[in-house]
């Protein structure tokens, strides 16, 4: 029996994600106890109530690094933290993750960086997930990995505990195998994922990726059964003989919260002080996003500058709000497109805003949900274009914040969410400059009718389609669940 048999744990259900759903938070005092402070997100709020139901487990990082807490008892929910240092998170985090795979897994929008030293540490890290993982999960349990921070983990955890049912889900994309054939280590990272009995993808695009991929650089074999977002998966037959499913479960957001907090009268007062802060203007657009190169908020702020210069829209009576939040700073990528962007702010402002009344409102600062769900209310036209994106929530939370059945959304194609909202949004190729112009004036002179009948569309989606479905069909496809009706 190997050690990891020997401590067997008790957690039927066990989630594994880089970031537990707390967050260890430092003393104010000196030489007072660091404190545990709840971190909010959509999938905090999909997976808790069951985690809580079952005795389940959080396996994941308490988000400062070289901190060493004792595992605890959340009410009902366990939390077991996993130390991370100083320069594995550098390396694990900051370089393998978020400098080789995530410019990668995007298009390679920007360039990855392939260091075998970053590679190393992320094995490391991935071991030490795994270890973890296989210490508090009971026999024959269920654990579902999340993400491109934890891809070995599956395997890792199948040679330590042969017993598990083991899911993974990738919250960005899979790219084709002409792109993610550049990565070095390409063969051990599929072989990571073949490890679990089911892998999730945003998209049907993904998955059909994921199952070249894995014919083509492993010894697995793909069926050729046809993967939809309605339930239907495909298979590959791993290496040692087992069969992987492979399939669509596209995430989504907790609609009904963002409903009723649209609904609320504070939130429609909210909205028309903004507005009326704003000056009134005829028309609010709008971008929220993590300060990412994939968001694509260059093209937006070009496309408004030339609708601005060739007289399509008033810069008197149009504003653009821009929040773009504080993202992994220390990347070195992320440091010159935020200088790039705040430079364009900076010109068109200068060259078409009036003394008092900015034509872009530039945000660099989280917002609270409150603030943001009334932003939401207040826009007229949501501008979501990224060159690449998983799902992309922020166009969910849009749609599910339009209790009024108001509002346009511009939607770049290459976004998970256009697969689910092609009928309502306004899609657009955001390589496309004069398209995506189109598309803002467009969508900026709809008729209240055409608003209505096109948000509509999108919200039967995003209302039917929240994140608890989602969770629960996941779950159901790993057989841990009876599936959502
Ligand atoms: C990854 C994938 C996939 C942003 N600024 C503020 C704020 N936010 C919230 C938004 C939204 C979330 O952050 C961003 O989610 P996205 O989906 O848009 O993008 P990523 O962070 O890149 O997420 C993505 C997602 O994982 C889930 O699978 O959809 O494709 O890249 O919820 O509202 N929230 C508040 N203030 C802000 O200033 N309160």
């Amino acid at each position: 029996m190997t050690h990891a048999e020997d401590a067997r744990g008790s957690s039927e259900l066990v989630v594994v994600a880089n970031r537990l759903p707390v967050d260890l938070v430092p003393s104010d005092t000196d030489g007072g106890q660091p404190e545990w402070r709840r971190s909010p997100g959509g999938l905090v709020t999909a997976l808790e109530p069951t985690l809580r139901a079952r005795g389940g487990t959080w396996v994941g990082w308490p988000g400062v690094a070289d901190a060493e807490p004792e595992p605890f008892d959340d009410e009902g929910m366990g939390i077991r933290p996993v130390p991370i240092t100083a320069d594995e998170l550098a390396a694990y985090y900051e370089g393998f993750a978020n400098a080789t795979l995530w410019p990668l897994y995007h298009d390679v929008v920007a360039r990855p960086h392939f260091e075998r030293s970053w590679w190393e540490v992320y094995r490391r890290v991935n071991e030490r997930f795994a270890d973890a993982t296989a210490e508090v999960a009971a026999q024959d349990a269920t654990v579902w990995v999340q993400d491109y921070q934890l891809q070995l983990v599956p395997q890792m955890l199948r040679e330590r505990r042969p017993d598990l049912r083991i899911g993974f889900f990738l919250h960005i994309p899979f790219p084709p195998v002409e792109l993610f054939a550049q990565l070095p280590w390409r063969r051990l990272v599929v072989e990571g994922l073949l490890g679990a009995d089911v892998v999730g993808f945003q998209t049907v695009g993904s998955a059909e990726n994921f199952r070249s991929v894995a014919a083509r650089l492993t010894d697995a074999t793909a069926d050729d059964a046809t993967i939809t977002t309605n339930g239907s998966s495909g298979h590959v037959t791993a290496p040692d003989g087992r069969t992987v499913t492979v399939g669509a479960h596209p995430i989504s957001v907790d609609s009904g919260e963002l409903d009723a907090m649209a609904r609320e009268d504070a939130t429609a007062e909210r909205a028309t002080e903004l507005r009326h802060r704003l000056g009134d203007p005829r028309t609010v657009l709008l971008g929220v996003d993590r300060l990412d190169y994939t968001k694509g908020i260059d093209v937006r702020l070009q496309a408004f500058a030339e609708i601005l210069g060739d007289g399509r829209l008033d810069p008197a009576e149009t504003v653009l709000i821009q929040v773009a939040t504080p993202s992994r700073e220390r990347v070195e990528h992320y440091a010159e497109m935020r200088d790039e962007i705040e430079l364009t702010v900076g010109r068109v402002n200068g060259e078409y805003a009036s003394v008092g009344n900015p034509v872009i409102h530039y945000v660099h600062q989280p917002v609270p949900r409150d603030e943001l769900v009334a932003f939401y209310r207040a826009a007229d036209v949501m501008l979501v274009t990224p060159y690449r994106d998983g799902m992309n929530l922020v166009a969910k939370e849009y749609v599910a914040s339009r209790a009024d059945g108001d509002g346009a959304l511009v939607l770049s194609e290459f976004t998970g969410a256009a697969d689910e909202l092609a009928e309502g949004a306004f899609l657009v190729n955001p390589h496309d400059l004069d398209a995506v112009e189109d598309a803002i004036v467009e969508a900026a002179g709809l008729g209240t009718e055409e608003a209505r009948r096109r948000m509509g569309a999108m919200r039967e989606q995003v209302l039917h389609r929240d994140v608890e479905r989602w969770a629960s069909g996941f779950l159901a496809a790993l057989g841990a669940l009876r599936a959502p009706e």
